[in-house]
C-alpha cells in the first residue's frame, strides 16, 4: 500500500478503495479477497478439524519480483479431503483469488473450485463444483451431485451472464451449475459473487459431510485418476501461469503450480498430459504450448434451466 494512497476503508465484505488517478481521475475499485477465505475456513471448521498442510511450510506467504505484489498461501487437510488450498494475489493492478478443495480418492465428491481475477477494469470468474466425472452423458453421477443444485445454479447463472467462449476442453471439468462470467469491477456484483462463494461452499460442504467412503477398489482407482487428470490439465492449462511467471519467475512459478497449487501431479498418477489429452501433441510429439488445439467454443451457456448439456 502506497504511503500516498488513503488507508483502505472495509465497506460490507469488501475493501472499497476510490482511488483518484492523478492523470485520469477515474474511480478504481479494489476488492480483498481474504473474507472469502476466512468464511471458507472457519465454516469447513464447523463440521470438521482442519490440520495445516505439511505444504504449510514451504508456501505461505511471497513478494513479487518488483516488491510491489504479494501472493498469500494457505493449505490444509481434514477427513475426507486431501487438500484444502487457497492463494491470494494482490497487486497495484490485481488480485487473484485462486480456491480449490480436492477430496480423497475415496470420495467421489466434486473438487470445489473458485477462481476469480480482477483488475481496475475487469472480472473473469469460474465459480463451480468441479465433477469427478463426465456429467454430460453419465446420468447417475450428474443426479448424484448436482441434481437438487440446478435450483441454485440458476439463482447466480442468471445474476452472472455467461462469460463467452472458452478453452474447449474446460468444459468437460464443469458442471451444469458453473458461474463462468466476465464483468466490469462494481461493488454490487462483488456482493452477489460473495454470496454465491458462500451458497456454492455451503453446499459443498455438505455434500462432503454426506459423503460415504467407497470401498469398492476399482471405484478408487477411477476417482483417483479423475482427480490426477484434473491437476494435470490446471497444472498445464492454467490461463493464470503467464501472470505468474511475470510475477515471481519461471521457475518459482513453476514450483507453486506443481508442489502447491496443483499439489499431486507428480504424485497420484504416472500418465502425461498427452496421454490425457492426446489432441494437443503434434506430429513430431512436442506439446502445443501456445493457446489449444481444439480452440476456444461456447459461446453461450451450454446447460438449459433443467441442467441439461445442449452444446456442441
Ligand atoms: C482466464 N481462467 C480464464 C479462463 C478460464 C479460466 C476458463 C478463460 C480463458 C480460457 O478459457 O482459456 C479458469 N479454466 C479455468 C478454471 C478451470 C479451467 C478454473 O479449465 C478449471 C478446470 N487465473 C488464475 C490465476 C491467475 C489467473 C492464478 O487461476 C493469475 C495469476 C488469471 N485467468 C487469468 C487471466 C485470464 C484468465 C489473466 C485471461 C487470460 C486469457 O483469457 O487467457
Amino acid at each position: 500500500q502506497s504511503s500516498l494512497l488513503p488507508p483502505l476503508k472495509t465497506v460490507s465484505t469488501f475493501t472499497r478503495d476510490w482511488r483518484r488517478r492523478r492523470s485520469t481521475c477515474i474511480q478504481t475499485f479494489s476488492v480483498s479477497y481474504h473474507k472469502f477465505v476466512e468464511f471458507a475456513l472457519d465454516e469447513t471448521r464447523r463440521h470438521t478439524h482442519l490440520t495445516p498442510s505439511p505444504l504449510q511450510e514451504k508456501f505461505s506467504f511471497m513478494n513479487s519480483k518488483d516488491g510491489k505484489g504479494r501472493l498469500s498461501m494457505l493449505s490444509f487437510e481434514a477427513a475426507k479431503i486431501r487438500l484444502l488450498r487457497s492463494l491470494i494475489i494482490e497487486t497495484e493492478t490485481m488480485q487473484v483469488f485462486d480456491f480449490t478443495v480436492f477430496p480423497e480418492a475415496e470420495y467421489d465428491v466434486p473438487i470445489f473450485c473458485a477462481n476469480f481475477f480482477t483488475s481496475a477494469k475487469t472480472n473473469i470468474v469460474v465459480l463451480d463444483l468441479n465433477p469427478l466425472h463426465d456429467v454430460i452423458n453419465q446420468h447417475e453421477y450428474k443426479d448424484k451431485y448436482f441434481k437438487s443444485l440446478i435450483p441454485l445454479g440458476l439463482k447466480y447463472t442468471q445474476l452472472f451472464p455467461w462469460g463467452g467462449k472458452l478453452t474447449s476442453e474446460s468444459i468437460k471439468f464443469f458442471s451444469p451449475i458453473v458461474i463462468w462470467t466476465k464483468f466490469t469491477s462494481n461493488p454490487q456484483k462483488y456482493d452477489i459473487l460473495y454470496s454465491a462463494f458462500r451458497d456454492y461452499y455451503k453446499v459443498w460442504l455438505e455434500l462432503i459431510c454426506k459423503s460415504v467412503k467407497e470401498t469398492d477398489e476399482s471405484q478408487i482407482v477411477l476417482n483417483l485418476e479423475a482427480q490426477h487428470r484434473y491437476l494435470t490439465w490446471r497444472v498445464e492449462k492454467d490461463p493464470g501461469q503467464g501472470v505468474l511467471k511475470k510475477l515471481i519467475g519461471d521457475t518459482l512459478a513453476k514450483d507453486l503450480l506443481r508442489s502447491f497449487l496443483f499439489n499431486g501431479v507428480d504424485e497420484l498418477g504416472s500418465k502425461t498430459f498427452y496421454d490425457y489429452f492426446p489432441q494437443y501433441c503434434t506430429e513430431e510429439g512436442t506439446l502445443h504450448k501456445k493457446g489449444n488445439i481444439v480452440g476456444k467454443s461456447f459461446e453461450n451457456r451450454p446447460w438449459d434451466v433443467r441442467g441439461e448439456f445442449i452444446g456442441e
